[in-house]
């Protein structure tokens, strides 16, 4: 009996979904090498890649960014899963300038951690934004049309709640 109650104790994979942007020295490597380095996070595997997009930068002027969506199964909760994210964040989003670290070229942002809704001091799920950003709901739709996001409803409806803004696949 107890091992039975063990056995339905015993937690599955749980699908998340991470964006990925870059505008920096080559936004596309930066993000493919950042996909693979997703997948070798432990007990987590990517389950889908999205296309790559250049689109326009939202906020101050700066290059383009090229961004993606990757799905994935993870045993890890989120916030080692964040540590994890932040960790592929700090190796590949730095260059060697000289003797100094130069700016950040990758930005990797949990988008959605199954269907839990969360706020504390470190993180926010879904994460805050995704509803206004083509550049996340268009990549996220290409992996998931049927997705139902948690406070924002079902991801088709709101990509067409967006003005068009040219995203160009890569
Ligand atoms: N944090 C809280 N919730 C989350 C979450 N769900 N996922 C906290 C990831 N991090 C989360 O993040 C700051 C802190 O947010 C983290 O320490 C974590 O504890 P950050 O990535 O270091 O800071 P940031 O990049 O300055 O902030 P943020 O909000 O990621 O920036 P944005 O808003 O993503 O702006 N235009 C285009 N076209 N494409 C882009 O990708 N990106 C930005 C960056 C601006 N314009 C862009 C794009
Ligand atoms: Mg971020």
């Amino acid at each position: 009996m107890s091992a039975v109650v063990a056995a339905e104790r015993v937690p599955g994979p749980v699908r998340a979904y991470v964006g990925l942007g870059s505008n920096l020295v080559d936004p596309p490597g930066i993000v493919r090498a950042a996909m693979r380095a997703i997948d070798r996070i432990p007990s987590t595997r990517v389950v889908s890649r999205s296309r790559l997009y250049r689109n326009a930068p939202l906020g101050p002027p700066q290059p383009d960014y090229v961004n993606a969506v990757v799905a994935l199964d993870t045993m890890l909760d989120p916030e080692p899963l964040l540590d994890a994210l932040q960790a592929i964040e700090r190796a590949q989003g730095r260059i060697r300038d000289g003797e100094r670290w130069g700016p950040r070229t990758l930005d990797l942002d949990m988008l959605l951690y199954g269907s839990i809704e969360l706020r504390s001091a470190r993180l926010t799920l879904p994460h805050p934004g995704i509803a206004s950003r083509r550049f996340v709901l268009q990549p996220m739709h290409e992996l998931a049309p049927e997705l139902d996001i948690p406070g924002i409803g079902a991801i088709a409806d709101a990509l067409a709640a967006l003005p068009d803004s040219p995203m160009v696949a890569l």
